[in-house]
């Protein structure tokens, strides 16, 4: 069967990814209903080949529809996925309003697809810098357990949205034509730069994003032990997160074991011949659904230390197409439109 299926955020950088991820996917799309807010009203997308109009997001835009991929911040979410769920459709939220709920399911597909069984109509799709960590540390949680990750992240300005992916280009040509940039989105420039600046500083000195990449690590791994220290930085690439990532493990793993456990992992692809220049890179990973893993080797600094760089797709893996893989998953166990 197929399903009627709304996108809310429609106009976004997340929403439109989302919609050509159903499309490239062959998702079963009964009828999709495009939804953003009112300034966006009187814009159309194209979905199959067809131009849907964008309606405005309101408290009565779910009834009828089975799935609603939300992606059009946490106060958005926080207000209509609750009201869309209790029309009976099913939201897949990626926004961070019910990460940490503890009765909402946080799901990447490849790690943690049965905490979907008790879903309570509205699933949570976690951070994009998370879920490519979890899916590259999922082999190695299972086959040695994970005791501490030290994480350093250098994160694609289109995890910021639309705004921050333009204002990245109008610097990048102020500078070059001998102008001051223009700074709107973050309060330094980011073109030719590096901002260690990821959602709001908290008290205890780390940013949102960073305590993102702790709490929601733990929640999907169902570890409350693992220890993770976060350090999240904002680079001037448009698309694609890069993550060094130092893990020590429970118990010991060969470098070769590491890599032969990742080469058959769901959603991974290993790159990692260094001495031919072959290790991931945003420029490759863009514009694909995989989380590419290199560089792996030996932490010396610790036992039972290991070393990876991990880089992914932040707008695909980072949230559009985890959320889909979600909706796939309802499908396949028959979850979804009772
Ligand atoms: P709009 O384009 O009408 O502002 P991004 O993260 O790339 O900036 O995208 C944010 C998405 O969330 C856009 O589709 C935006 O719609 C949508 N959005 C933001 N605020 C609201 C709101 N109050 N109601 C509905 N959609 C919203
Ligand atoms: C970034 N990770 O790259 C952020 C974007 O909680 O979904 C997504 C924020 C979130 O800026």
């Amino acid at each position: 069967r197929s399903y009627r299926v709304a996108v809310a955020g429609a106009t976004g950088a997340v929403g439109n990814m989302m919609i050509r991820v159903l499309e490239e996917r062959g998702f079963p799309v009964e009828d999709l209903t495009l939804l953003a807010s009112s300034r966006s009203v009187g814009r159309e997308l194209t979905f199959r080949g067809r131009s849907i109009p964008v309606r405005e997001l309101r408290e009565d835009s779910f009834k009828g529809i089975d799935l609603a991929l939300f992606s059009a911040g946490a106060s958005v979410s926080r207000k209509f996925a609750p009201l869309a769920a209790r029309d009976g459709c099913v939201v897949v939220d990626n926004s961070s309003a019910f990460r940490m709920d503890p009765k909402i399911p946080l799901v990447v597909p490849e790690v943690n697809a049965h905490a979907l069984e008790s879903h309570p109509g509205i699933i949570a799709n976690p951070n994009c810098s998370t879920i490519q960590m979890v899916v590259a540390l999922k082999p190695i949680q299972d086959a040695v357990g994970i005791r501490r990750i030290v994480v350093t992240t250098f994160q694609a300005v289109s995890g910021t949205g639309k705004k921050a992916v333009d204002e990245l280009e109008a610097q990048v040509r102020d500078l070059a034509e001998g102008r001051q940039p223009r700074c709107k989105v973050y309060p330094y420039p980011i073109a030719f730069n590096c901002l260690p600046h990821i959602g709001a500083f908290l008290d205890n000195g780390y940013t949102e994003e960073e305590m993102k990449m702790v709490n929601e690590t733990r929640k999907i791994f169902e570890d409350p032990q693992i220890r993770v220290c976060a350090t999240t930085v904002r680079v001037p690439v448009y698309y694609g997160h890069s993550e060094s990532v130092a893990v020590e493990t429970r118990k010991p793993i060969s470098v070769e074991e590491v890599r032969n456990l990742l080469e058959r992992a769901p959603g991974v692809t290993v790159v990692d011949r260094p001495k031919e220049n072959a290790y991931p890179m945003p420029i490759h990973a863009a514009g694909k659904d995989d989380t590419f893993v290199g560089r792996i080797r030996r932490d010396e600094s610790v036992e039972n230390g290991l070393a990876l760089w991990v880089v992914s797709d932040n707008i695909r893996k980072g949230a559009a197409t985890n959320a889909v893989q979600i909706a796939e998953v309802l499908v396949e166990r028959g979850w979804l439109g009772f």
